[in-house]
C-alpha cells in the first residue's frame, strides 16, 4: 500500500460548524490586535515622539559627563563600578549612558515635572526597559533618542537591558527614582 494517496476530491470545502466559529474568532482577534497598533501609537501615553539626533558616542559621553558633574547629589557602589546619583533640574535635560554593562547615572526625578531624557549607547546596542511600567526603547550608539518624560507616580523604577549585549548583560540594571 502506498503512503501517498490522493486526497478526496472534495477536501477543500468551506469550513463549517465549530471550525467556522473558531476561524471567525481568530480572524476577529487578528483584526483587533492589528487596529490596536495604530490606535495605541496615537492614544498611548507611554510612546516616544520619535525625537532623535545623530551624535558621536564620544560627544554623547562628554555631554553626559558634564551633566553628571553639574547635577550630582551622591554615588553608589555597584560591584566594580561607582555609579553617580544625579538630580536634573526640573524641566531640564537628563542624560543616560548605556554601556557594557551599566546604566549611568542613577537619575532622581520629581513627581509631575517634565524632563527631556537623552538615551544613547557608547558601545553597542542595548535595550532600555523601564520596570514595572514596561516601557521599552532601543538604545543605539550614534543616536541621541530624546524621551519627554513626566513621572506620574513615586517610587524606584529599575531599568533593565533587554537586548542581549554580552557576558555581563544580566547585571546591567540601572534606576530612575521618583520623589
Ligand atoms: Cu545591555
Amino acid at each position: 500500500m502506498s503512503s501517498i494517496v490522493s486526497p478526496p476530491s472534495d477536501w477543500c470545502r468551506a469550513p463549517a460548524g465549530h471550525e467556522r466559529i473558531w476561524l471567525g474568532l481568530a480572524l476577529g482577534w487578528c483584526l483587533v490586535l492589528s487596529l490596536m497598533m495604530p490606535f495605541w501609537h496615537f492614544k498611548g501615553k507611554q510612546n516616544s515622539r520619535g525625537e532623535a539626533y545623530a551624535v558621536k558616542p564620544d560627544a554623547f559621553l562628554a555631554r553626559a559627563e558634564k551633566f553628571i558633574a553639574a547635577n550630582k547629589v551622591g554615588e553608589e557602589k555597584q560591584g566594580p563600578n561607582v555609579i553617580p546619583i544625579v538630580e536634573p533640574p526640573p524641566g531640564g535635560d537628563a542624560y543616560l549612558v548605556a554601556r557594557m554593562w551599566s546604566w549611568n547615572p542613577i537619575i532622581k526625578l520629581r513627581l509631575g515635572q517634565t524632563y527631556r531624557l537623552h538615551l544613547s549607547s557608547i558601545d553597542l546596542q542595548h535595550g532600555f526597559s523601564l520596570q514595572p511600567l514596561n516601557m521599552n526603547f532601543q538604545v543605539l550608539p550614534g543616536y541621541d533618542h530624546v524621551l519627554t518624560l513626566t513621572p506620574t507616580s513615586k517610587g524606584i523604577f529599575p531599568i533593565v537591558c533587554n537586548e542581549f549585549c554580552g557576558i555581563g548583560h544580566q547585571m546591567m540594571v540601572g534606576r530612575i527614582v521618583v520623589e
